[in-house]
């Protein structure tokens, strides 16, 4: 019996998934930690699922609604692992989720007063040796200057950073806290100073704001200075020259760090962040947002004069490469989001003349790295623009739309988790479950209904457990949860001497690609959902990364909202 690991939240749909080939219905009951029976009911036949591969039965004990903890679930000889019925653990998934960041940062000391001393580890990549970056970085192709590009995230297991990938992390905590200040009845004082362990957590300003500001000033270190050839250009990303092995702890890192060329979908990316940046630090810290907003303009006018400058797929030696073809969706969210900033014509024309206009990306798919116009949909669902009503209700009504389809695919799952449309499970699946999670969060702040806050939970269920590896894919969360992430310091499996992934850290889950030589030797003929390994080195489906955190940091952060209690 497959169930939330961890707990149900009152006053939400609790279902859980039995494994069975039966054709008729089957008993079940509910225990207390006392062993006592506190419900029953018979389960309904769902028959044979594709994404697990498994003959399913569904278990709805719903009007079960008493907090407690150590419930256990049995039907058909088979029992659950225990759990709770309580709000409490999501609203501290959202601090942990978030926690993820300052364990990432670079360029500073990590203190045993923010995380314990067993993740306390010294500065990275701040010039001092061994480490030879990255203070003062030189371009791969020479570029006639060296950047200060210290700071920001490690994006994932690895110690790159990427600007893509880094600017829709940082986009999304931003917009955690900005869908705050726009949606009646949401709170954002859990977000604000003094909520987060942090060292930022009595400067005065919201300390989700502090957390992505740290990637924020990376991001806009990145660009060309100017008075250099392709002033104004954001660099694609600052990685070693080669992979380097597992364990490496940041400060150990030898390898020479080098920036890669520019690309158009990093300049825009930080130029929609920015401008982002800009709106929310206005009267915290007008210096800050001015030079957010001076260099979100600098880059939008440097790619709008280079809208061509492909990063290459197959740029891959050291760090990833986060190529991507097309930068439409850049374009369209860079200005989306430096309209929403400025109010101003030329960007509102760029928004309004876009194809992706009125929620069109979301047509296609959710949002990702590599296809971000539906950020740019977000913020102008969220923020109140001098766009028409009609336009902002257009999109809104994609994002809704969207949130049908997901919702629709889901409940007809074993194991529901709106994953996008079809049968591949990618790399990084959970990240994308999360994502367009997200969407059916905004669905429900738009329409109120119902159906989506259920849905949301629903796939908080399914990564703490109800899926067909009764594996929770949140580090710390239940009792088969994710310890082995691909990670160069949290590498306890590589060197008992370290730790494992500190709670509240999000495994990229299945993957049926098989993209690395675990996972390939493994977990071959796997059905989708089930192509999964809790092993440090299958960096194809048991990686972390910031932009999968932040997908669940928002969720967490919506549903920490949404609990009650
Ligand atoms: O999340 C990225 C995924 O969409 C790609 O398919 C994959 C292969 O290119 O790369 C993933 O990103 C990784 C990045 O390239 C390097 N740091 C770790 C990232 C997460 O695995």
């Amino acid at each position: 019996v497959k169930v939330n690991q961890v707990a149900y939240v009152p006053g939400v749909a609790k279902l859980a998934t039995l494994v069975s080939t039966s054709t008729a219905p089957v008993a079940w009951t509910l225990r207390n930690a006392g062993g006592a029976v506190v419900a029953s009911g018979q389960s309904t036949v769902k028959g044979a699922d594709a994404l697990s591969g498994d003959s399913t039965h569904l278990i709805d004990f719903s009007t079960f609604d008493t907090p407690g903890s150590g419930y256990v679930l049995s039907a058909a000889s088979s029992s659950s692992y225990p759990f709770d019925i309580s709000a409490d653990p999501v609203k501290k998934l959202r601090y942990d989720s978030l926690a993820f960041f300052y364990h990432q940062r670079t360029g500073i000391a990590i203190e045993a007063q923010y995380v314990g001393s067993t993740y306390a580890r010294a500065a990275g990549h701040l010039g001092v040796a061994p480490n030879q970056g990255d203070t003062s970085v030189p371009c791969r192709q020479s570029c006639g200057y060296n950047l200060d590009v210290r700071g920001g995230w490690y994006d994932a297991g690895d110690h790159g950073k990427y600007v893509v990938n880094g600017g829709i992390a940082t986009w999304q905590l931003q917009n955690a806290y900005e869908r705050t200040l726009h949606v009646a009845g949401a709170d954002s004082t859990a977000l604000a100073d003094g909520t987060m362990a942090i060292p930022e957590r009595s400067n005065g300003a919201p300390d989700i704001l502090d957390e992505a500001r740290w990637e924020v000033e990376f991001l806009l270190r990145m660009q060309v200075p100017a008075g250099r050839t392709d002033a104004g250009m954001v660099h694609h990303k600052i990685h070693d020259e080669n992979w380097t092995g597992i364990p490496t702890i940041p400060a150990q890192d030898s390898q020479r760090r080098l920036l890669s060329p520019v690309s158009t979908a990093a300049t825009l990316n930080m130029a929609a962040v920015a401008a982002q940046t800009s709106r929310l630090w206005k009267t915290l810290d007008p210096t800050f947002s001015a030079k957010a907003l001076a260099a979100a303009q600098t880059a939008y006018a440097a790619a709008k004069a280079n809208p061509n400058r492909i990063a290459s797929a197959s740029d891959g030696t050291g760090g990833g490469a986060y190529g991507d073809t097309s930068v439409t969706d850049e374009f369209y969210w860079a200005a989306s989001e430096l309209y929403a900033t400025t109010g101003s014509d030329t960007y509102r024309a760029d928004v309004t003349g876009s194809s992706l206009y009125k929620g069109r990306s979301f047509a296609q798919r959710g949002y990702d790295w590599g296809w971000t116009g539906g950020l740019g949909d977000t913020t102008l669902a969220l923020v109140p623009t001098g766009l028409p009503t009609a336009d902002v209700a257009a999109t809104r009504a994609a994002i809704v739309t969207f949130a049908d389809a997901a919702l629709t695919r889901a409940t007809s799952q074993a194991y529901p988790a709106p994953n996008n449309a079809g049968t591949v499970y990618y790399w990084g699946s959970n990240g994308q479950v999360a994502n367009n999670a997200n969407a059916l969060a905004l669905a429900y702040d738009f329409t109120g209904q119902a159906r989506y806050r259920t849905g949301v939970y629903a796939a908080l269920d399914y990564f703490q457990g109800r899926n067909p590896l009764n594996q929770s894919y949140i580090a710390g969360y239940g009792e088969k949860a994710v310890q082995n992430v691909h990670h160069r310091f949290w590498a306890h499996q590589a060197n008992p001497s370290l730790p494992i992934a500190p709670p509240g850290s999000f495994s990229g889950g299945p993957n049926s690609e098989l993209q690395d030589p675990i996972a390939a030797a493994q977990l071959a003929g796997c059905a989708p959902q089930k192509c999964f390994v809790d092993h440090i080195e299958a960096y194809s489906v048991n990686e972390v990364a910031i932009n999968w955190n932040s997908a669940l940091a928002w969720l967490a952060s919506w549903a920490a909202e949404h609990a009650g209690g």
